[in-house]
């Protein structure tokens, strides 16, 4: 048996193809990580080599310390992850620090987790306090539709977190607490890192104005199901406003309220404002 049969890394190969399948990667677009379970870790310890190289992740993240991640690697491509796990994707470990991690297999062709590391690990640590460590996957994906929107709406959680639930009924079902809002920032570092962990808080996904949008979930199906159902709302969204900017008719407040009694959400009153 490889690595590439156990379970989550099963998983994370089969989300990364799903996304690639989308079209949500173009070239090296876009990174996924897992945060792995001890008892997973154990299933996967004979595969590990010896490696003292701790490198600097690029900001702290103490309640990580010591915590094993499944990762896309930087420059890597989505498209890939299926032919040849081992040179796209690595599993590292966080330090007792929290501020250095080091490669413990995968990247076999040489390369470093993915340039998003930073978000990804300030995400995973604030989901793991607010879920009580039941948060184990961020995914951060070029999703076409919501890009396109974050030109033609204004860049503000209250507006698009309505527009996206009005598009399809289950939608508040799916993302009751909404959709957060990253204004355009240069990617990659601790910056645009600290902005989407603190909609995190809040929020399980952040949308990033003219670049895409990052996801956190409990496991590979919600959280790949999350992105999925919010790129499907942006879609219809887009179809709409190609049609006309106005709407004849769509899902009223009260009808909201109604639907959040019935499938037992909690609907935040701030996104059931009257137009
Ligand atoms: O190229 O998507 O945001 C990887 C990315 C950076
Ligand atoms: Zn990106």
């Amino acid at each position: 048996m490889g690595i590439a049969d156990v379970n989550f890394v099963k998983g994370f190969i089969r989300m990364a193809n799903d996304g690639w399948e989308q079209g949500w990667h173009e070239r090296n677009g876009g990174n996924l990580s897992y945060r792995i379970k001890e008892e997973e870790v154990s299933e996967v310890k004979q595969f590990f080599h010896e490696n003292d190289n701790w490198m600097d992740i690029g900001t702290e993240v103490p309640d990580l310390a010591n915590e094993y991640f499944l990762v896309t690697g930087s420059g890597k491509y989505f498209r890939n992850v299926i032919i040849d796990p081992a040179d796209s994707i690595c599993i590292i470990k966080v330090d007792d620090t929290g501020t250095k991690y080091c490669i413990l297999w995968g990247l076999e062709n040489g390369g470093r987790p993915t340039s998003e590391l930073p978000s990804h690990l300030m995400n995973h640590e604030v989901k793991k306090k607010v879920s009580d460590g039941r948060y184990r996957v961020i995914y951060h994906a070029h999703t076409t539709n919501i890009i396109a929107l974050t030109f033609v709406l204004p860049l503000d959680e209250k507006i698009f977190t309505r527009e996206l639930w009005e598009m399809a009924t289950e939608c508040p079902v799916v993302f009751p607490s909404g959709v957060g809002i990253v204004p355009w920032m240069v990617p990659g570092g601790r910056d645009i890192a600290i902005e989407t962990s603190k909609i995190m808080e809040q929020y399980d996904v952040a949308v990033w104005a003219h670049h895409g949008l990052f996801a956190a979930g409990e496991d590979f199906d919600l959280t790949f199901g999350l992105a999925h159902t919010i790129e499907k709302s942006a879609e219809i969204l887009v179809k709409v406003l190609s049609m006309t900017p106005n709407k004849l008719q769509t899902i009223q407040p009260d009808e909201f309220r109604r639907l959040a009694v019935d499938f037992g959400v909690t609907l935040p009153e701030r996104f059931l404002y009257k137009k």
